[in-house]
């Protein structure tokens, strides 16, 4: 029995029409959508960080939570852990997802560090038997200590290079040991404050021989997951190395990782970068390096990360379309990388909290599905690019023909192309029958 959570019962759905603050309204596991049940589709993950380890103090005021198990023992992992559990239950949640610094506290040596993660992994592993919740990615804090202030493999000291390399060698291990079915890297301070004190090319290298020995480590011990990495911007650096999902294109193709690394795109993190969440989602899955989302929202006005909850079905919903059209989720899954506001102080909020984001999901799963279902928007896309099927344009495309061959081509025919519309409101009002 939860002592947290005391009161809140296992949410259910109770459906569209229901006024239970604690039901879902959209969000059943069981519906079948798209051949698969909904928990299958969306695979829904609690991110272990903002919901159970991090407090709520700001650069103007102290913590606001006080959760009983904050503090630095390992009996305070534990009640942490047992609570953590208690709420996956109870929201329902299939996943969650964890760094190291999330769930232990931090050891004196490095060996007592992993000694200590190691403790809270078996913890793990018995509840996650009991209960059937899975991992759906394991991670390691290579940001917040001092020691990484300038870096993890990106810093110009050796030492931090090989700690960093030890501790994620430790939570690998961990997330083999718990069946993780990804390992993420999220570069928190790999980039720079400023230029003037940074040899860019060298941490770049530094940076590619870390991928590099993480993608032999897993295949030497037989890690089936998929190694993922995590672009942003900026925030905490000025500079972050993996910018968005084009640049870490770029960087695989450069130390020839991109077939054995795919990509963790969050939300918030394409709004930094000033994409759209769907164009990161596209360019993933054209690039073939789509792995798993991040879910949750910036303010539009404020201009920082601020990992709010998901609550708007149509911002949502074209990021599942692109997704269902790249073959949905192998290993990936929806993360709620999302953190309750400072004044949301009470076990009620975290509950509301993820069954908003659960509900904001499963309606633009549904809304993303029913597009596909559909086919008009397939159909428009496919008719728009119609005239690539013809015989010469598929020999221009397959390079059977030079710019000589063209240009001749185009003077006997006497090719005169007329503009066509693009008919962007059409299909926004296309788009918007369905959100
Ligand atoms: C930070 C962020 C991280 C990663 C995991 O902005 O998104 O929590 O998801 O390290
Ligand atoms: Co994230």
């Amino acid at each position: 029995m939860s002592e947290f959570f005391k009161g809140i019962d296992k949410v259910k759905y109770e459906g569209p029409d229901s006024a239970n603050p604690l039901a879902f309204r959209h969000y059943d596991k069981d519906e079948i959508v798209l051949g698969k049940r909904m928990e299958d589709n969306l695979r829904f993950a609690v991110a272990y960080w903002h919901s159970f380890a991090s407090d709520s103090h700001d650069a103007f005021g102290p913590d606001t939570f006080k959760r009983p198990w904050f503090g630095d023992t390992m009996d305070d992992a534990k009640l942490k852990a047992d609570e953590a559990f208690n709420f996956f239950e109870i929201v329902g949640a299939p996943f969650f997802c964890f760094h190291d610094a999330d769930v232990r506290p931090e050891g004196e040596t490095y060996a007592k560090s992993v000694k200590r993660l190691n403790k809270i992994a078996d913890i793990f592993e018995e509840k996650m038997a009991a209960t059937g919740v899975k991992l759906l990615w394991g991670t390691a804090n290579l940001f917040s200590n001092p020691r990484f202030m300038s870096g993890a493999s990106t810093n110009p000291d050796p030492d931090v290079f090989a700690y960093s390399a030890a501790t994620i060698k430790a939570n690998m291990d961990v997330t083999k040991r718990l069946n993780g079915a990804n390992y993420v890297l999220w570069g928190g301070r790999e980039g720079y404050e400023t230029l003037l004190n940074t040899d860019l090319a060298r941490e770049l290298d530094q940076m590619g021989r870390m991928l590099s020995m993480v993608v032999d480590y897993k295949h030497k011990i037989g890690f089936d997951g998929t190694i993922l990495i995590e672009p942003k911007p900026q925030e905490p650096t000025k500079h972050q190395y993996d910018y968005d999902v084009g640049n870490v294109y770029g960087f695989l193709k450069k130390y020839g990782l991109e077939k054995d690394v795919k990509v963790n795109i969050e939300v918030g993190h394409a709004f930094l970068a000033k994409h759209t969440f769907e164009h990161e989602v596209a360019l993933a899955a054209a690039h073939g390096i789509f792995g798993s989302i991040d879910m949750n929202r910036n303010d539009i006005q404020s201009g920082w990360d601020t990992d709010q909850f998901p609550n708007n079905v149509p911002e949502v919903a074209m990021a599942y379309y692109y997704i269902l059209k790249a073959g949905g989720f192998v290993t990936g899954g929806t993360n709620f990388d999302s953190k309750v506001r400072r004044q949301s102080i009470d076990a009620a909020d975290l509950v509301y909290a993820h069954i908003g984001g659960m509900d904001t999901c499963a309606r633009a799963f549904k809304a993303a599905a029913a597009i596909i279902e559909d086919g008009s928007y397939d159909k428009f896309l496919d008719e728009r690019y119609a005239g690539w099927n013809g015989k010469e344009a598929q020999a221009m495309l397959k390079g059977e023909r030079t710019l000589e061959d063209i240009a001749k081509r185009v003077e006997e025919e006497e090719i005169d192309p007329k503009p066509r519309s693009g008919r962007q409101e059409y299909l926004e009002n296309l788009i918007n029958r369905f959100v």
